[in-house]
């Protein structure tokens, strides 16, 4: 989408601090911090994580690109403290230090740590398992959280909920009903806004931590509010279907994107995948279903855009899987610190976090904008222009 938005993050799970940095907002947006503290804390939630979020309480702090509550159009740096770096000194010391700490070579199946290990050529896989952790997430929530804020002022607004869960299934709230779905998945401590499948959830979880074992599963994004036209059909990177999907697949431990039937689509005739196409003078374009998953061709078409996201069961686990020590190469178990149980509910947290920015991009590169004020006025006339228009050559 010609870069119009980029978001690059750094730091180390233990290291002193996560950050991203934005660059590419306009200037003179509103910003404020408590929105971005309430979407880090949103991420820390959910039953089954482990005792690091009992350890951190990840607040943002902004060091660039911010003056007086507006965005700069300055690349905006954002900054998460982990607070457990102070427990972490000996093993994560920037400086070289006279007595290295003893090296991790027993690989977690599933975790980057294998691979990296030979692609690094590093004898101890703590320098892969720091930045692979999902601990980086924080920024990525941090980012995205600025990203929302963009959003809201074009009228888009980014949900989520948890739709599966160690294989106890959801059932199907009504498409449209948004509001409520969203209001009962923020009062589940799984975020799955059905209230019988929650409670299945939680035994599920519960019996998983019993066994040493982790559990994964789906969680649904929901954006209300696109213009129709995000995105391109032009080339496939401009394709918003595509830069959604691998958004989606940046998330640690996600091994499935669905974009509306997603998968289901190759199962049934045409007749039953397509949404038709109706228009009333009054409320205009209109939709009796949405299987598309308000994405056609690359591109919005004004109907919610729903994003699946499959998360697999976190790879650390209590009872560990057989493995290799990849100093030795004689068989072992793998490395096990302390892990969460199940981080499906987080990863809604980050889904959202994601779609937002992929979103902000498309938003920026069809509006544009060096400022706020120029964005808003090119965001509303193609608004007013789409609007009861007939098409003709
Ligand atoms: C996470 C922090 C990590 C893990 C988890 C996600 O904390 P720690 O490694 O200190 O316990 O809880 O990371 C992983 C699941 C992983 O595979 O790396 C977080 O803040 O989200």
């Amino acid at each position: 989408m010609g870069n119009a938005l980029q978001v690059m993050t750094s730091g180390e799970s233990h290291g002193p601090g996560l950050t991203a940095i934005v660059q590419g907002l306009p200037a003179g947006m509103p910003v404020d911090i408590g929105c971005i503290d309430d979407q880090l804390k949103r991420r820390q939630g959910g039953y089954g994580r482990g005792a690091r979020q009992q350890l951190e309480s990840d607040r943002v702090q902004i060091i660039s690109g911010v003056r007086l509550g507006r965005t700069l159009g300055s690349p905006v740096t954002l900054q998460v403290v982990n607070k457990d770096f102070a427990n972490w000194g000996d093993r994560m010391s920037v400086a070289g230090v006279a007595v290295p700490p003893a090296p991790i070579v027993e690989a977690r199946p599933g975790h980057a740590d294998f691979a990296g290990m030979l692609k690094y050529g590093t004898g101890d896989l703590r320098d892969i398992l720091e930045r692979s952790s999902a601990r980086n997430t924080a920024a990525l929530v941090a980012a995205g959280g600025l990203c929302r804020q963009f959003l809201r002022h074009l009228g888009i607004e980014v949900l989520s909920h948890v739709v599966v869960l160690g294989g106890v299934r959801a059932g199907r709230p009504q498409a449209a009903d948004f509001g409520r779905v969203i209001a009962a998945a923020e009062a589940s401590p799984v975020r799955c806004a059905d209230p019988v499948a929650s409670v299945r959830m939680v035994a599920a979880i519960d019996a998983a931590a019993e066994r040493g074992d982790t559990l994964g599963g789906v969680f649904e994004v929901i954006a209300t509010g696109c213009p129709p036209g995000l995105g391109s059909h032009i080339q496939w990177d401009t394709r918003l279907d595509s830069r959604l999907a691998a958004a989606i697949m940046g998330i640690q431990a996600i091994k499935g994107v669905e974009i509306g039937m997603g998968f289901g689509v190759a199962e049934i005739a045409g007749s039953q995948v397509h949404d038709e196409l109706f228009h009333d003078g009054g409320s205009g374009y209109s939709r009796s279903t949405n299987h598309a998953g308000g994405v056609e061709g690359g591109m919005t078409n004004g109907e919610p855009v729903v994003v699946r996201g499959a998360m697999k069961p976190i790879s650390t686990m209590k009872s560990p899987l057989r493995s290799v020590n990849m100093a030795t190469l004689e068989a072992s178990v793998a490395h096990f610190e302390r892990s969460d149980v199940c981080a499906v509910p987080a990863a809604g947290v980050i889904g959202e976090a994601m779609v937002c920015i992929v979103l902000a991009e498309a938003c920026l590169a069809k509006f544009g904008g060096d400022g706020m004020q120029e964005c808003l006025r090119n965001f509303e006339g193609y608004v007013a222009d789409i609007a009861g228009r007939g098409y003709v050559c």
